[in-house]
């Protein structure tokens, strides 16, 4: 069963920068562990600050993979572009957030992709992502969209 984790713009900060917000882990350093949790699963990732590129990483995937677990970071709440492409793919998409998007400023409340999204974490830090792959790994086989 084959998962992508694919993270957009910032992310790619983590662990360096408001780890109030964000925690102190490398995203790196945290996938690492991922795959050490998930030995069953064959885990890719993917992070680029760039939105034509993320799209084209979905068209990518978005045919030969199981699940991807998308956080769209920014892009969350202004990119058509991105709500379009997961609309037009096959493998189920999970939002995912590592805050609480609707604790935080207006602006956030608001997210355009997640209508074409089989389900969202948000607020849970990294362990978000794990919650994820957990799903994908029991469920898999009733979110085929
Ligand atoms: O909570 C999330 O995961 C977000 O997707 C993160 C985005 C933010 O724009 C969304 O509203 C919510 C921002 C990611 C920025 O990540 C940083 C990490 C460390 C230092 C600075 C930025």
């Amino acid at each position: 069963m084959k998962v992508i984790i694919i993270n957009g713009p910032n992310l790619n900060l983590l662990g360096k920068r408001e780890p109030e917000i964000y925690g102190s882990q490398s995203f790196e350093d945290y996938f690492q562990d991922l795959k050490n949790k998930f030995p069953q699963l064959t885990l890719d990732y993917y992070q680029s600050n760039v939105e034509g590129e993320l799209v084209n990483k979905l068209h990518e995937v978005g045919f030969s993979h199981d699940g991807i677990l998308l956080n769209a970071g920014a892009y969350t709440h202004t990119s058509v572009a991105l709500s379009d492409a997961i609309a037009g793919i096959q493998t189920p998409v999970i939002e995912v957030h590592i805050s609480n998007i609707y604790k935080r400023e207006e602006f956030r409340h608001k997210s355009i992709i997640s209508k074409e999204c089989i389900g969202m974490i948000a607020g849970l830090g990294l362990p978000g992502y794990e919650l994820g792959l957990l799903y994908f790994h029991q469920h898999l086989d009733n979110t085929k969209k």
